[in-house]
């Protein structure tokens, strides 16, 4: 019988120093929640959290005697480190089962199935609440695998593709995170995914490759979880990490007025997207206690913007940015540097934008290619990337410590016309503009 799951969230600062921020592993709290309202025993193991070795994570998995190990492929830079993590598991038990799921193992599930050596048994696409407990079922009571839906495995030597599962229509359907099953105390802040999925299809972007739609979950469910944490485990910094927080600006009222109304007296953050912003819902959400809003800007070349289907023109950036001041809030923008057509004019033009607008803060990354996106296919289609050769382990857009990853500049040099070191040194120059 499967019934004890151990879940992963592998170490990302084990191979390469990435000195990334500690974040509540959300996705595998919420598949933890769902498999132990179905009775299964779970354990979580936070390897980045902890800083775990790969061998101290087998050890930990070996004593929890798992009879199924579920591992997060989330990000496409973990792709490696998932397959290694397989291999060492099945050498220590070769009877345990291993499922990969997240957003780059959904995406690339064909690929990963293929390279695994036998390793992976399983590749769980989609939202991981749905199509887990229904592997779990079929496997404990010999249900045939081709009637689970969301799940790619191999058989007689093919790789097996069965249809998508559903998304998750009702949010509020889930349980709250499982949040007991790891150590609170290691995280600096709290997130809250308060709807899932995003309306815009940004061509570098992967969202739609979980959800195609927006959900959301009640504002009613979402203050439940801010109380759960702030009386269980004390009051922290949130971070709201929905893709775009007020994409239904209704919805999003409610919340805030929900959130004043209980005075709940946090402090929070959120991304959002220029055009899906007004006065009045900035000055309400200062109310509810944001301090800041991170806004993806991307370039300040329109043409740049038009050729990654951002669907925002340079005066939303402008108007938004200055509204957002008048409401006396703090905020940061994303811009990328290197996309298809990218040339020293358009750089400086982002540059030239935020001198404009003096927003708090601007960071610049190097596009990063991202299974699943219309920007990947297209470098796939024109030769410039191939999934035999990305080196997935240095696949970041840049490094917690502004040292830029040379790798996805010497990347992005082969699609656009700026060079590897002119990627990074306009990456550096950039990102100093705000901060004098
Ligand atoms: C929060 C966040 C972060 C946080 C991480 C917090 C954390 N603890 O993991 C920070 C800021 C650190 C971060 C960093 C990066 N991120 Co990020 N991030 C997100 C964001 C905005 C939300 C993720 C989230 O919590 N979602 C809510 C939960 C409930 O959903 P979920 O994570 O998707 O999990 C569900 C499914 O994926 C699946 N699932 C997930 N894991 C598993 C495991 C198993 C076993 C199973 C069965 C299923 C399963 O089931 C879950 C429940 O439904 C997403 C955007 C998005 N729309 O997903 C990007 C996103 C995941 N990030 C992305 C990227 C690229 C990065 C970076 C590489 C960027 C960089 N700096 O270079 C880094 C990489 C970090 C690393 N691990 O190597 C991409 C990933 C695509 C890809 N192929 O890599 C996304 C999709 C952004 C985008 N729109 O393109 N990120
Ligand atoms: S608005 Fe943000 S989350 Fe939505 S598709 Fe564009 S980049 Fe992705």
């Amino acid at each position: 019988m499967y019934n004890n799951i151990v879940l992963v969230m592998p170490n990302f600062n084990w191979r390469v120093d990435f000195d990334i921020q500690k974040d509540p592993p959300m996705g595998l709290l919420y598949i933890g929640a769902v498999l132990e309202k179905y009775g299964y025993d779970v354990s979580i193991i936070d390897a980045n959290a902890e800083n775990l070795s790969i061998s101290q994570v087998v050890d930990r998995i070996v004593e929890k005697k798992a009879t199924f190990v579920g591992i997060s492929a989330n990000y496409s830079p973990l792709n490696n480190l998932a397959q290694d993590l397989s291999m060492k598991i099945k050498k220590a038990n070769p009877n345990i089962i291993i499922g990969i799921g997240g957003n780059h193992a959904t995406a690339s599930d064909e690929f990963m199935l293929k390279n695994c050596n036998g390793n992976i048994d399983f590749i769980l696409r989609g939202q991981g609440e749905k199509v887990f407990p229904s592997l779990l079922d079929a496997l404990n009571h010999n249900i045939d695998l081709s009637l689970v839906k969301g799940i790619s495995y191999i058989k007689e030597n093919q790789i097996i593709l069965n249809q998508d599962a559903e998304h998750i229509e009702n949010l509020d359907d889930l349980p709250l995170p499982a949040y007991h099953l790891i150590k609170m105390n290691l995280y600096d802040r709290y997130n809250l995914v308060s709807s899932r999925g995003c309306p815009f299809k940004c061509n570098y972007c992967a969202s739609s490759v979980i959800c195609k739609k927006v959900f959301y979950r009640s504002p009613e469910n979402i203050v439940s979880e801010i109380e759960l944490l702030v009386n269980t485990y004390g009051k922290k910094f949130f971070w709201f990490s929905d893709d775009t927080f007020t994409s239904n600006i209704k919805h999003t009222n409610k919340l805030l007025d929900i959130m004043i109304e209980k005075k709940l007296n946090i402090e929070w953050s959120c991304l959002t997207r220029v055009n899906k912003t007004n006065i009045e819902i900035l000055e309400k959400m200062k109310k509810a206690g944001c301090k800041y809003v991170s806004y993806g800007v991307e370039s300040g070349d329109i043409e740049m913007i038009e050729k990654m289907n951002k669907n925002i023109t340079l005066k939303e950036v402008k108007d938004a940015l200055e509204i957002t001041k008048k409401a006396g809030l703090d905020m940061y923008t994303f811009f990328l540097i290197g996309y298809p057509g990218e040339t020293m004019s358009s750089v400086i033009k982002s540059f030239d934008l935020i001198r404009e607008t003096k927003p708090t803060g601007a960071s610049f990354s190097v596009v990063i290619p991202l299974p699943g996106t219309s920007l990947w296919k297209y470098l796939v289609e024109n030769n410039f990337i191939d999934f035999e050769k990305i080196e997935w382990d240095y696949l970041f857009a840049k490094s917690g410590k502004n040292k830029y990853e040379s790798y996805s500049a010497r990347l992005a040099s082969s699609w656009c016309n700026l060079t590897q070191e002119e990627l990074i040194c306009l990456c550096e120059e950039g990102q100093k503009i705000t901060e004098v």
